[in-house]
């Protein structure tokens, strides 16, 4: 394989998706500030269309059953990185006592970031609250105290400091993907870009 910059060139790696790169590092990409969220006042929510609210604290989150997960995560920018290491409750979990007709999610974190996602890809054991990373707490840059976790998705769907889920009937745009990003964003078929 070519080496330059650092950065491995495609080649024929059957993990890495059209057009990206394999990277080492693992780069922190935030749209603002790190939003400063204690897991003492932690708080996840689904909110459905008739307005049932569904609420975890920190405690009730460490209760559920976690698993390791260990996934290839591919930003839009182009780098990828394989093999990386979490734990985390899956959203199937979550959603076990939820009753919806909708078929959309928006996904709304600490600091204002909002992306979008049809139910049906983050059910199925596709997606995770993430809390740790590495074996450890999952650092705030990276979405600490816990983020959303898609990896089959590229990786701005995976909302860092993740508060709530909103059903929706209409695949309304979130924050990327009304600056121009793909409303699906399948790595596999390059949907960067709208
Ligand atoms: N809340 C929030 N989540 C976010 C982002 C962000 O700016 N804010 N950036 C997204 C993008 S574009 C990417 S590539 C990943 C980066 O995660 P990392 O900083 O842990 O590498 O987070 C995604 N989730
Ligand atoms: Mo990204």
């Amino acid at each position: 394989m070519a080496v330059f910059g650092g950065r491995r060139q495609r080649g024929d790696n059957p993990a890495l998706p059209p057009g990206q790169f394999l990277t080492g590092s693992f780069p922190v990409l935030s749209a603002g500030p790190t939003p400063s969220v204690s897991a003492a006042d932690w708080e996840f929510t689904i909110r459905t269309e008739t307005g049932k609210t569904h609420r975890w604290n920190w405690a009730q989150f460490m209760a559920l059953p976690s698993e390791i997960i260990s996934a290839d995560i591919h930003c839009v920018t182009s780098w990828s990185k394989l093999n990386t290491a979490w734990r985390g409750v899956s959203l199937d979990t979550f959603f076990d006592d939820v009753e919806t007709e909708s078929d959309f999610v928006m996904a709304h974190s600490y600091g204002g970031y909002t992306t979008n996602l049809p139910l049906k890809e983050v059910l199925n054991g596709q997606a995770w609250i993430a809390h740790e990373y590495d074996g450890k707490s999952l650092d705030p840059e990276h979405g600490g105290p816990a983020r959303l976790l898609i990896p089959h998705l590229y990786f701005w769907k995976s909302a860092k400091w993740v508060r709530g889920l909103v059903m929706q009937n209409k695949n309304a745009p979130g924050f990327w993907e009304r600056n121009g990003y793909n409303l699906h964003g399948d790595p596999w078929r390059e949907e960067r870009y709208s």
